[in-house]
C-alpha cells in the first residue's frame, strides 16, 4: 500500500468509537493481543501526556540510564499497540517481538481494550488531561500529523471533538470509563495538571505503584530529563525522527507548548460557554474532577 493511499486516514467506527480505517480492518489482531502478566500498560486519550509518562517509565525501567533510553525513538521503545497500517506499522507484532517486561501504549477507550490485559491483571497507568487543553493540542496535532484527517478551522474541529467525532472518540467517555475501571483493576490514574504542578510528587506515586525505591539522585535525574525543555530537544522523544511527510513540525511542533491553560488563547467566550454547558451535561454524576489551569 502506498502512503498517499492511506494518509490522511478515514475514520471507521469500531463498536461506536471512530478509529483509523486500517485499525478497524485489523481489529481481530488488536483484540487478540496477548498480554503478559508483567506488561505495564500506558493508557491515555491522545494529547494527554502519553509521551511524557512514557519517557518517565522507560527511564524508571532502565534505572535512570539516560543513554539507554536514547537507544531508539519512543514510538519504537513503547509501541502503540493498536496502530496497524499494513506494510508500514504493526503495534501488535512489534510488541510480540519485544522482550519482557514490556511497556505497552494505548489510546483505546476502556471498553475496547483487548481482554487479555484484564485477564492477566496487568498494571496500568492512565493519564488524563483537561478537555479544553486536549482539544487545542489535538487540533494542532491534526494539522501536523498527516495520518489524521484535515481538522478544518478551530471552530469546526472543536465541534467534532466535543461530539466525539474524532479519532478515539469521545474524551468524556474515555476519561470516565477508565476512572470507573480503576475500582476493580490495578490502575494508577494520573492527571497532566498534577504532573505539571508537582512532577516529583507524581513521579514518587509512580515509583510506589511499581514498588520501586530509587535514591534521590536517580529521582532528580529522571525529573530533569523528562522536563518539557529537555524533552523538546531530545530527538528520541520529540517525534522529529518521523519522516516529514508524516509529521510536519514546521506546521506545529509535536512538543508544542507543554503547559496547562493554553485553551484560554484559543476559545472565544461563545465557544467557552457552549463547551462548558455540554461538558457539565456529559460529566454529571461522576466523581471525576479536572482542573483546567494550575
Ligand atoms: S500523543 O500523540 O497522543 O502520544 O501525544 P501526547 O504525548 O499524549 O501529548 C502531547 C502533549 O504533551 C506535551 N508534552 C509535555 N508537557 C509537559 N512536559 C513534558 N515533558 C511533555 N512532553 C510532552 C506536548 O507538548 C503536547 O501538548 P501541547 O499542549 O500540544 O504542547
Amino acid at each position: 500500500m502506498e502512503k498517499k493511499n492511506i494518509f490522511p486516514q478515514e475514520l471507521v467506527d469500531v463498536h461506536g468509537t471512530p478509529l483509523f480505517w486500517t485499525i478497524t480492518e485489523a481489529w481481530s489482531q488488536v483484540e487478540g493481543f496477548e498480554a503478559k502478566p508483567d506488561d505495564l500498560l500506558i493508557a491515555t486519550y491522545p494529547k494527554s501526556g502519553t509521551t511524557w509518562v512514557s519517557e518517565i517509565l522507560d527511564l524508571i525501567y532502565n534505572n535512570g540510564d539516560v543513554e539507554k533510553c536514547k537507544r531508539d525513538a519512543i514510538f519504537n521503545r513503547i509501541p502503540l499497540m493498536e496502530l496497524i497500517v499494513p506494510e508500514f506499522l504493526n503495534g501488535v507484532k512489534k510488541l510480540e517481538e519485544m522482550k519482557s517486561p514490556r511497556l505497552v501504549k494505548t489510546h483505546l477507550p476502556v471498553e475496547l481494550l483487548p481482554p487479555s490485559l484484564w485477564k492477566n491483571d496487568c498494571k496500568m497507568i492512565y493519564v488524563a488531561r483537561n478537555a479544553k487543553d486536549v482539544a487545542v493540542s489535538y487540533y494542532y496535532f491534526h494539522k501536523m500529523a498527516k495520518m489524521f484527517p484535515e481538522p478544518g478551522t478551530w471552530e469546526e474541529f472543536l465541534e467534532e471533538y466535543m461530539t466525539g467525532k474524532v479519532t478515539y472518540g469521545s474524551w468524556y467517555n474515555h476519561v470516565k470509563g477508565w476512572w470507573e475501571k480503576k475500582k476493580d483493576y490495578r490502575i494508577l490514574y494520573l492527571f497532566y495538571e498534577d504532573m505539571k504542578e508537582d512532577p516529583k510528587g507524581e513521579l514518587l506515586k509512580i515509583l510506589k505503584f511499581l514498588e520501586k525505591d530509587f535514591p534521590e539522585e536517580i529521582v532528580n535525574k529522571i525529573l530533569y530529563h523528562t522536563s518539557f525543555e529537555i524533552m523538546k530537544d531530545n530527538p528520541t522523544v520529540n517525534y522529529t525522527m518521523v519522516p516529514e511527510d508524516e509529521m510536519n513540525h514546521k506546521i506545529s511542533p509535536f512538543m508544542r507548548k507543554g503547559i496547562s491553560g493554553d485553551w484560554k488563547n484559543h476559545f472565544t467566550v461563545a465557544q467557552y460557554e457552549r463547551f462548558e454547558k455540554y461538558y457539565n451535561q456529559q460529566m454529571e454524576g461522576t466523581t471525576l474532577k479536572f482542573r483546567s489551569e494550575i
